[in-house]
């Protein structure tokens, strides 16, 4: 019934692990070719991989699990996909029923555990009602805004034999669904960006949930609105477009984060005031009124005052509003933003015979001329790929962005090549990170899944490293790592590696990547302490941006150049 309900669903690929618990299930499953299995090395991988492949493909990743230690490790990706509101369904096995309460052999409370990190979450108690908690659990994953659900099945209920009646529809009266966006709040909203003289668009990920890619650029040009995003809304706009700015918040774009100082009307869409993109919340866009659509009403009003709310779904929303947006210019604010870009280059690399990890990223760009789906670890590594790559196909740069998992690049990138087995995909991961799933390696050897995979090998935990540069005296305390010799780790998983210690060796070996059919991977030897600019230090507002003090001797050149420099009004 299990299987019978996943096949109803259109799932194709499970990303588990076994155990007594879900025996069961695997006794079962031969029968049902075209489920495919994936067996990873740990379950923390089948929950990152069942949410890159959800990220890639917009549709719902399956993981799976035993009970005890195999749901329990799945709790942080359960938790990663909720935070960045990814669609997964984890089904778990639990012991027997008559078991439950008493300490039984791997047992946990699952359900318990992943209360407040799921949308919802059944303990199954009856094997009729399997087909019934499917239905409903595929519904609420994808439907508003998604997220993930756990299944957790005792072992009993799974061997009993009931009647299998798949519902059509779902039957929730209490799960409420706003969608199209309030009437008079959409009028108001048009009214707000037809008078605005400085507006400004924060596309989020709830852009790209949407599919909203269409609307939004019709808003952009039709109103001359300029574009910043947030981490997770990186390719909600072409970033090659004229009117888009980059990414805003902690290591955003110095001219991002200048624009929404500057802005006096901020048009949010599917995005939530994440803290690492408000920055200093109550100095947030001091001079803007505030448009905030989003599908979640719990959202509205959570970390910043707003003036007009519109609850629904951004394509729903935006299509509507832009019928009401009257075309207009908004030069003079353009040609601010366009100076504060010129003066503050946030994307500018050293020119240096040094291996900079922001050009080996640039580099994959240009190999990649720009067609890849990008997955990154956490840290530098990350802001450095969400910086460096100019993202202009939709929907290609995959990231945690609100849990921040550290070991989500490598089972993240796989899942999202077993969604996307057409597109190139490259993990961009971290020395620390990558050794926290490193395991994943064979899996994606055992099942021939062609992931290229980029070390930024600083032998730091380097973020952390680098706030111990700047907040705590240079303190390197547990942040300097070894790491085995990745291109021997690779052989010995049966991938073929190569070792970048020069810059001139680069591109030969991201070409030599993308021409080796299957999986690669490159363990670039980046400079150590190399640090991301910008950014703005914890606890300080976006205006605060410390920049790369190369590039303040570069402005101040620029200065000096220039007879009319723009006197930036924040
Ligand atoms: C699971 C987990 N543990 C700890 C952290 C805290 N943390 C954030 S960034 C970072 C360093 C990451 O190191 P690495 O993967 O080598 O990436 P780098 O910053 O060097 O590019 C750490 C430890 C985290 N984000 N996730
Ligand atoms: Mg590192």
């Amino acid at each position: 019934m299990v299987c019978e309900s996943l096949v109803r669903e259109g799932v194709e690929v499970i990303f588990g692990f076994p155990g007594g618990a879900v025996l069961p299930f695997f006794d079962t499953l031969p029968q049902y070719p075209h489920l495919r299995h994936i067996l990873v090395r740990h379950e923390q991988g089948a929950a990152h991989a069942a949410d890159g492949y959800a990220r890639a493909t917009g549709k719902v990743g399956v993981c799976l699990a035993t009970s005890g230690p195999g749901a329990a490790n799945l709790v942080t990706g359960i938790a990663n996909a909720h935070l960045d509101s990814v669609p997964i369904i984890a089904i778990t096995g639990q012991v027997a029923r008559p078991f439950i309460g008493k300490d039984a052999f791997q047992e946990i409370d699952i359900t318990g555990i992943t209360q407040p990190i799921t949308k919802h979450n059944y303990l199954v108690l009856d094997t009729a009602s399997i087909p019934r908690i499917f239905k409903e659990a595929f519904y609420l994953a994808r439907t508003g805004r998604p997220g993930p659900l756990l299944i957790d099945i005792p072992r009993d209920v799974f061997i009993e034999q009931a009647e299998f009646h798949y519902p059509n529809k779902v039957d929730l009266p209490s799960f409420k669904l706003t969608l199209e966006g309030h009437p008079a709040q959409i009028k108001n909203a048009a009214e707000l960006i037809n008078e605005a003289q400085r507006p400004l668009i924060i596309a989020g990920r709830g852009v790209i949930i949407s599919g909203a890619y269409a609307e939004l650029k019709e808003l952009v040009e039709k109103a001359q609105i300029p574009v910043v995003t947030t981490l997770l809304g990186i390719s909600s706009l072409p970033e090659s477009h004229a009117l888009s700015y980059g990414m805003i918040g902690m290591h955003g774009m110095a001219y991002a984060n200048f624009a929404v100082n500057g802005a006096d009307l901020i048009i949010a869409i599917g995005m939530r005031f994440d803290d690492r993109a408000t920055a200093k919340v109550s100095a947030f866009a001091p001079h803007a009124r505030v448009i905030h659509i989003d599908i979640d009403p719990a959202e509205i009003g959570k970390n910043v005052r707003v003036d007009v709310p519109i609850v629904g779904d951004a394509k729903a929303v935006l299509q509507k509003l832009n019928k009401q947006v009257t075309p207009v210019q908004h030069i003079e604010w353009v040609r601010q933003l366009d100076d504060w870009r010129r003066e503050h280059i946030s994307t500018n690399i050293r020119d240096t015979q040094k291996l900079l990890p922001q050009y080996v990223i640039r580099q994959i760009y240009e190999v990649t001329k720009g067609e890849a789906i990008i997955v990154t670890g956490v840290g530098q590594n990350q802001m450095w790929a969400a910086q460096h790559y100019w993202y202009d196909k939709p929907n290609s740069f995959i990231s945690s962005g609100g849990l921040g998992t550290m070991g989500f690049e490598l089972p993240a990138a796989m899942g999202a090549k077993v969604g996307c087995p057409d597109d190139t995909v490259w993990c961009i991961a971290g020395d620390g990170g990558f050794q926290m799933t490193i395991q994943e390696l064979a899996t994606i050897v055992q099942e021939k899944i062609a992931v290229k995979i980029a070390i930024m090998d600083n032998g730091y935990l380097g973020m952390v490293r680098q706030w111990q540069e700047f907040f705590y005296r240079k303190h390197y305390v547990a942040t300097p790592l070894t790491g085995p010799d990745y291109v021997k780790i690779a052989e010995a998983y049966g991938l073929p590696g190569l070792v970048v210690k020069r810059k001139e060796e680069v591109v030969p070996a991201i070409q030599r990547a993308m021409e080796t059919k299957g999986p690669f991977l490159i363990d670039f030897k980046i400079e150590r302490e190399e640090n991301v600019y910008p950014m703005v230090p914890p606890g300080a507002s976006l205006s605060e941006v410390l920049e790369e003090p190369k590039q303040e001797a570069k402005k101040a050149k620029i200065a000096a150049d220039s007879a009319k420099l723009p006197v930036s009004n924040i």
